[in-house]
Order: structure tokens, then C-alpha cells, then sequence
């Protein structure tokens, strides 16, 4: 069902405390955690607690919830120190929410990146 807890999935089993993870951050309904193949000085996963398997199907299940996610990540920016400043080119993030496996997704249940630390590039690869 919708939101419950999957048995065979990574970041469910992160959120019960089953696997390790660097945790920055929590709230009632999400976890913030580092990504293990970091691809920036910050590189953070910002996850929903409960279980939806990409961001489209969170967004139109449960919007108050995504709306959290993306709360999160822009508190995770704060916290990390790397919101934009004016004419600073390492400053600002990118939040990106892969989704399908030709746009990169590897795990099913809904993450947003939030990227920073030095320059990013646009388009991205
Ligand atoms: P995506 O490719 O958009 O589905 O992102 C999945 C990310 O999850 C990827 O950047 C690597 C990260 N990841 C995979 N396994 C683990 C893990 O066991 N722990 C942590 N912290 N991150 C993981």
C-alpha cells in the first residue's frame, strides 16, 4: 500500500535504523542522510519517511508530504552553509529528484539530492 514500509528497500530499512547512515537531520516525517558516493563537498539525500517509489508518485500521493521534503532540503542547504551569495561561485545548490532509471534513479523510494560545496555546471550530464 501506498506509503507502507517495503521489505526489500534500501532506504526503508535506513529509516528503521536496519543500515547505517550519516544522519544531518530529521523530522517527524523526513530523514536527512549523506550520500554514500558523494558527487559535491555536500551531497545529501532528503528522504519522506514513508514509502513512495519516485517523487511524482509522492508529490500526487501525499503533496503536504513533498512539501516537506523540499522544506528539508533547503533547511539541509542552511545547515550546511550553502546557500547562494552574491558574486560567491562555490555558493548555491542544486535539489535534484532523479526519476526513472534513463535519468538516473537507482533507488526506489523518493529522494531529493541537494548538491553544493563548489560551481555546478548547467545542463547537467
Ligand atoms: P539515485 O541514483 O538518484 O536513485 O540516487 C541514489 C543515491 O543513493 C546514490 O547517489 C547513492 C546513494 N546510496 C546508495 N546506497 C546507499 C547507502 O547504502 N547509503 C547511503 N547513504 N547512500 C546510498
Amino acid at each position: 500500500m501506498a506509503g507502507e514500509p517495503q521489505a526489500d528497500c534500501l532506504f526503508c530499512k535506513i529509516v528503521a535504523g536496519e543500515v547505517p547512515a550519516t544522519v544531518v537531520r530529521e523530522s517527524e516525517t523526513t530523514l536527512a542522510f549523506r550520500d554514500i558516493n558523494p558527487q559535491a563537498p555536500t551531497h545529501v539525500l532528503v528522504i519522506p519517511k514513508a514509502h513512495y517509489p519516485d517523487a511524482a508518485s509522492l508529490a500526487a500521493a501525499a503533496p503536504g508530504l513533498a512539501a516537506d521534503v523540499l522544506r528539508e532540503a533547503g533547511e539541509v542547504a542552511a545547515q550546511e552553509k550553502i546557500t547562494a551569495e552574491e558574486d560567491v561561485p562555490s555558493k548555491g545548490y542544486r535539489i535534484v529528484f532523479n526519476t526513472g532509471s534513463g535519468a538516473g534513479q537507482t533507488v526506489w523510494h523518493a529522494h531529493a539530492h541537494v548538491l553544493g560545496g563548489r560551481g555546478l555546471n548547467w545542463p547537467p550530464g
